[in-house]
């Protein structure tokens, strides 16, 4: 098994079985939202850049929590708008969404009745982000998971990872996760809807008991909800890569791959390193060829707008699984793997070959599909056959010869 995964026992005994799953293998493709307090400072803290990442800030610049709550009362997104957000990700192909309902800092975007720190009771904006996006999600046909950080909370006393204000000997973790955790799970899954996921993180320091009794509680209140396998202690119903990791090699679980376009999960005014589209498409390909889900993520500003260059990569990503989509929707792994210049997909008698850096001459030569294949055409150019011929194992192809698409050209091969 690959390192950068973190698969839980369900995953590794009986491999790709559950039907609870059958949507979630055939997505791929999901959008991840970072949104809460952070957005506000945006990555400055009292005039200094602080470094890492920007849901981090209150971790990174130490800031204690009697002065990190007063944000709360700045927060107020004139320009959220769900319909928006649903739509963005519907266009760019993306088929779940999932947002952070609660991060590390504990702040949280529902409405919930066992704290005051909440977009409800502690902002002037005062409306509950999760309920509007619900609703949209429903309306629009959109999947919602959310992520909930079960371990780690700055602001609870009990949480864990605040050690500048709380006294961590002190602290009475498991009646954080007993009396605040499981009633605000409770409440995720009670009061929005059908919840495609809970994207918990960060298991470190949870007991197996207590893990256990968390993934029970989802499946108690919504029997399909997924879990991730973040809950921690090889649990959850799939496996999970470590932020921004990408296998080696095809991994025979159902895992996903969460990710950033730029640096950053909750947003930064100043980081402009964004991902080309073309690297953004190779990831996509690159994880769903080995068997994977990309979660993207993106993060809104303080005043409710995903960034611009977020927008343009997503829209991209759209315009070019609008017509390559068959080859990623629905497929598996494909036959042909390890190699640098092209992976494979596969489903219906059809292995997609997805090519990254076209031959000069067009003279497409994969290894070991010799006498496999009855027909080769381009994905987007159905009518034209291309020439098929065999030299030892290798499948040879003629295709044109200028690549048709320069990020990912790809050929059908009927088999
Ligand atoms: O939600 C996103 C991250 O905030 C979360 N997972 C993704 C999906 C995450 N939690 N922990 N980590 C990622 C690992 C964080 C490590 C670091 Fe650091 C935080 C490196 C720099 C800041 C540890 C703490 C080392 C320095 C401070």
């Amino acid at each position: 098994m690959d390192n950068a995964i973190r698969a839980g026992r369900s995953q590794r005994e009986g491999v790709q079985q559950d039907p609870r799953l059958d949507w979630w293998r055939d997505a791929k493709f999901g959008m991840f939202i970072h949104w809460g307090l952070y957005a506000i400072p945006a990555g400055i803290w009292k005039g200094a850049e602080i470094p890492g990442i920007g849901e981090w800030i209150m971790y990174r610049a130490q800031i204690p929590v009697r002065e990190y709550e007063q944000l709360a009362k700045e927060f107020n997104p004139v320009q959220f708008d769900a319909a928006q957000w649903v739509s963005l990700a519907k266009r760019a192909g993306q088929k779940y969404m999932v947002i952070t309902a609660k991060h590390h800092d504990g702040f949280c975007l529902f409405d919930s009745k066992v704290t005051d720190y909440d977009v409800v009771d502690a902002t002037p904006f005062g409306r509950d982000i999760l309920k509007e996006l619900a609703a949209e999600c429903q309306r629009q046909g959109m999947r919602l998971g959310f992520y909930y950080s079960q371990t780690q909370d700055w602001h609870h006393p009990d949480g864990d990872g605040n050690s500048w204000d709380y006294d961590e000997s002190q602290k009475d973790f498991a009646g954080y996760v007993e009396n605040y955790v499981k009633p605000q799970v409770r409440e995720l899954l009670s009061h929005y809807g059908p919840v495609c996921l809970i994207w918990f993180d960060t298991p470190k320091g949870m007991t197996a008991p207590q893990s256990r009794s968390l993934v029970e509680l989802v499946h108690e209140l919504q029997p399909e909800c997924l879990v991730c396998g973040r809950v921690g202690n090889d649990m959850g119903d799939y496996a999970s890569a470590g932020d921004n990791q990408i296998p080696a090699a095809a991994v025979a679980l159902d895992w996903e791959t969460p990710a950033t376009i730029n640096d950053t999960w909750g947003y930064k005014s100043y980081d402009h390193n964004w991902k080309s589209v073309p690297d953004l498409v190779h990831k996509l390909v690159d994880i769903v060829s080995k068997g994977g889900n990309y979660l993207l993520n993106v993060g809104p500003t303080a005043e409710g707008v995903i960034p611009l260059p977020s927008v343009e990569r997503l829209l991209a990503m759209g315009a070019w699984l609008e017509a390559n989509g068959e080859a990623v929707y629905g497929t598996r792994p494909g036959p042909v793997q390890g190699l640098a210049w092209c992976r494979t997909t596969q489903k219906d008698g059809c292995i997609y070959l997805h090519v990254f850096e076209w031959p000069a001459d067009g003279a497409l030569r994969v290894p070991g599909l010799a006498g496999r294949v009855s027909a080769a055409y381009l994905l987007t150019d159905l009518a034209r056959l291309l020439q098929v011929g065999a030299a030892a194992d290798d499948l040879l192809v003629q295709g044109p010869a200028v690549a048709p698409d320069p990020t990912d050209t790809v050929v059908v091969l009927r088999v």
